[in-house]
């Protein structure tokens, strides 16, 4: 923090570009528009369009992004990501650049991470926006109404509704709010937008079709999609399946999305990559993986595809049944 603060006393008249990784959320968008108020001589880049929610804001705050182009200037402070996989088509200039580099971001350190000449990589913080307003107060920045509203969109929108918040984050948010003439719901509004209809027919079919198996006191719920299966997957969890796999079969590739509702991975001690969804994948002849409570499968063999969505259920049912009655005899 102190190197930065000693660093971004020393820049602020430079010439200087804020890069915000593809497909900027509010964090992204909302912590460039309040670091480019101590830095006066900057513009805003990226990849490629925000989202839709930070293109919301962008459009109420009256600013844009630029989208792409040559990357000319003293230095680069490259936020809400340190790895160049998250730059799109501007990693290779971002390797290229010939002035400083400096990264702000509060996810975990990447093992390709940006080679940049100052790093503040914090991942104690829920967002970017919560570092950069650190830096701003440090830097006795004065904080307008819109920058206010800015940091308070990425703060909110990346505290996943507060989940891991701490206390310093709503001292925080009590301190910008006081900084706006716009109330909490006001804010809250600005971070909403309604999904884009396909992804939410998407969602809705995937209630329609779900099949739930009770397992005791756990259900598991099967369904399909055409597209947004992760999304779907999600959706069963969130509305009460302690386990959903949603699957889609396309032509030439099928995918199976699976999400365990956290309490139930927490119980249970379940894997859901490893003792499902990787056996799932080599049904599928591909693949499977990824964390304990979201994970998924895909492979080629389309024709196996009902076999891997029944196989996802039959071998859920088995682990939940034998550590339910590990639990019950113990
Ligand atoms: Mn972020």
């Amino acid at each position: 923090m102190k190197e930065m603060l000693n660093f971004l006393k020393s820049a602020r008249g430079k010439k200087a570009l804020i890069l915000i990784h593809s497909l900027a959320d509010l964090d992204a968008v909302g912590s460039a528009v309040a670091l480019q108020s101590f830095l006066k001589n900057s513009s805003i880049i990226a990849s490629d369009l925000p989202t839709a929610k930070a293109r919301k804001l962008l459009k109420f705050i009256k600013s844009e992004v630029r989208i792409g182009g040559k990357l000319s200037a003293d230095m680069m402070v490259i936020l809400d990501t340190n790895s160049y996989d998250m730059l799109g088509e501007l990693a290779k200039d971002v390797k290229n650049f010939k002035g400083e580099k400096v990264v702000i971001d509060h996810h975990s350190l990447h093992p390709d991470s940006i080679k940049a000449n100052h790093l503040l990589v914090d991942n104690r913080y829920l967002s970017t926006s919560e570092i950069i307003y650190e830096l701003l107060k440090e830097l006795k920045c004065k904080i307008s109404e819109t920058e206010a509203v800015c940091l308070l969109c990425g703060i909110i929108d990346d505290s996943a509704g507060f989940r891991n918040a701490n206390r310093k984050t709503f001292r925080n948010i009590a301190q910008l709010l006081g900084k706006t003439g716009l109330g909490y719901d006001d804010i809250m509004r600005l971070t909403e937008t309604n999904a884009d209809i396909s992804k939410r027919i998407a969602l809705l079919t995937a209630c329609k079709r779900a099949e739930v198996v009770r397992v005791g006191n756990y259900l598991i719920a099967k369904s399909t999609v055409g597209s947004f299966e992760a999304k779907a997957a999600e959706a069963l969890t969130n509305l009460g399946a302690d386990f959903s796999f949603v699957g889609c079969n396309e032509k030439k590739d099928a995918r199976i999305s699976a999400r365990v509702r956290s309490d139930a991975c927490d119980e249970l001690g379940i894997n859901i990559a490893t003792q499902v969804m990787e056996k799932v994948g080599k049904t599928l002849k591909g693949s499977g993986g990824g964390h304990a409570c979201a994970a998924g499968a895909d492979g080629p063999d389309v024709d196996a595809f009902e076999d891997a969505m029944d196989e996802c259920v039959k071998i859920t049912k088995e682990i939940v049944e034998r550590k339910t009655h590990a639990k019950a005899r113990s």
